[in-house]
């Protein structure tokens, strides 16, 4: 009996902890629920959206309203001033090939400022505003180092400026500390009653809200091409360039690379990292709203497909690695897949086909790129390639 009795406590705790795993995580494509992912096309009052005059009027704003509303927190636009410096400069680097620029930008609101600092290499051998790069760098600062003594494929600037391309980072600690602790302590002191209120801007607001001043720099730059910014990240930098581009118009392409949760994979999957996961391992990079979703996925109001669909019609290139099933390639790919109609409403064709590409076929030539590096969650050349090949399609081909 006593036997038994184990046995019967051993069998309900493995059940107990496989259902408790699944609810942070899952691998089992067998655990998938069932689910209808909302329509990007159908507003809350239940109209047909079935052109574009109706999307921007209508279904855009709204879906804005509902990522600002119970994901990513409000952006806040209003500050009392802006100061770009130029604190070091060299227009002979890399063998003369590049001119560095590391600018100090400074914003002002209420006797309280936030300092982004800026590296920033242009290329040299022409006499037009050059395209960029623009990362958001969430890892080690010395990855983009302005020195080049680093050189790290996670930000491979020769590579950029032999392509014709202009690549700038900013370090997220300088807008929001990466820390449950301390994020506060960046751009949020500028705003402080963001902190208090459930649909305030948490860490991956912030980070978005620090490359939109990023792009107030760019427009007064020169030697930069303002209508051919791409904003790029990796990871939680990957969710916070798509956010940012979904919000800021400026940015004309968007390169989310292994983004994952909350970035470029369907939530409604339930594959991968899932929502109550990613709350609780970092609190602090959505609002307080997005906890009500922790195991109710399915009760969200839009998903991510639809932050795809909000940067349309400008291109969208979203990665994942084979091995980094926690950030869910085929539930990216499928996000992708799900914005097309919005595209569509453009006029854009999409290459993408029904299955996901095999690993490592990059698909370029269509608005909404993609590809599923073999390997582990990284950024890496492989993916740098691409990604410029995927700019080159949309910025320098006459189509
Ligand atoms: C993980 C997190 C992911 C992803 C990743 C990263 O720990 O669960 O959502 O953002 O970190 O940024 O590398």
């Amino acid at each position: 009996m006593k036997t038994l009795l184990a046995a019967s406590i051993f069998f309900l705790s493995i059940v107990l902890v496989q259902a408790q795993d699944h609810k942070e995580s899952n691998y089992d494509e067998s655990k998938v629920p069932l689910y209808t992912l909302p329509d990007p096309l159908k507003t809350e009052a239940g109209k047909t959206i079935r052109n574009k005059d109706q999307w921007e009027k209508i279904r855009k704003p709204e879906t804005l309203r509902l990522f600002e509303e119970n994901i990513y927190g409000q952006v806040p636009k209003n500050y009392d001033s802006i100061k770009y410096s130029a604190i070091h400069e060299d227009t002979g680097v890399m063998n003369g090939k590049a001119h560095l620029k590391e600018v100090l930008i400074e914003v002002f609101r209420r006797n309280k400022s936030v300092k982004i600092n800026l590296v920033l290499f242009i290329p040299n051998n022409t006499s037009e505003p050059a395209p960029a790069f623009l990362l958001i760098n969430n890892r080690a600062k010395d990855q983009t180092d302005p020195t080049r003594t680093v050189k790290s494929d996670f930000w491979p600037a020769e590579l950029a400026i032999e392509n014709g391309y202009a690549i700038a980072a900013f370090h997220i600690s300088d807008v929001a500390p990466d820390d449950a602790k301390l994020f506060m302590n960046g751009v949020l002191q500028l705003y402080p009653e963001q902190l208090s209120a459930d649909n305030g801007m948490r860490a991956i607001g912030a980070w978005g809200w620090g490359a939109s001043r990023v792009m107030d720099y760019f427009e007064n730059e020169p030697l930069i091409d303002k209508d051919k910014i791409a904003i790029a990240g990796q990871s939680r930098g990957g969710k916070a360039a798509l956010w940012a581009a979904a919000q800021d118009e400026r940015f004309a392409l968007c390169i989310s690379n292994c983004s994952g949760s909350t970035g470029a994979k369907l939530a409604r999957r339930e594959f991968g990292e899932r929502v109550r996961r990613i709350n609780t391992s970092f609190p602090h990079w959505f609002n307080t709203n997005y906890k009500k979703f922790n195991d109710k996925e399915s009760l969200l109001p839009v998903d991510q497909h639809q932050l795809i669909a909000l940067v349309a019609p400008r291109p969208v290139y979203a990665t994942n690695a084979t091995e980094d099933l926690w950030a869910d390639p085929k539930g990216t790919f499928l996000a992708l897949k799900n914005a097309e109609k919005v595209y569509s409403l453009y006029k854009q064709k999409s290459a993408l086909g029904e299955e996901p590409p095999a690993p490592d076929a990059a698909i370029i030539q269509s608005p909404l790129g993609y590809h599923n590096r073999t390997g582990a969650h990284n950024l890496t050349l492989f993916d740098w390639k691409n990604f410029i090949r995927f700019a080159d399609y949309h910025f320098k081909t006459s189509r």
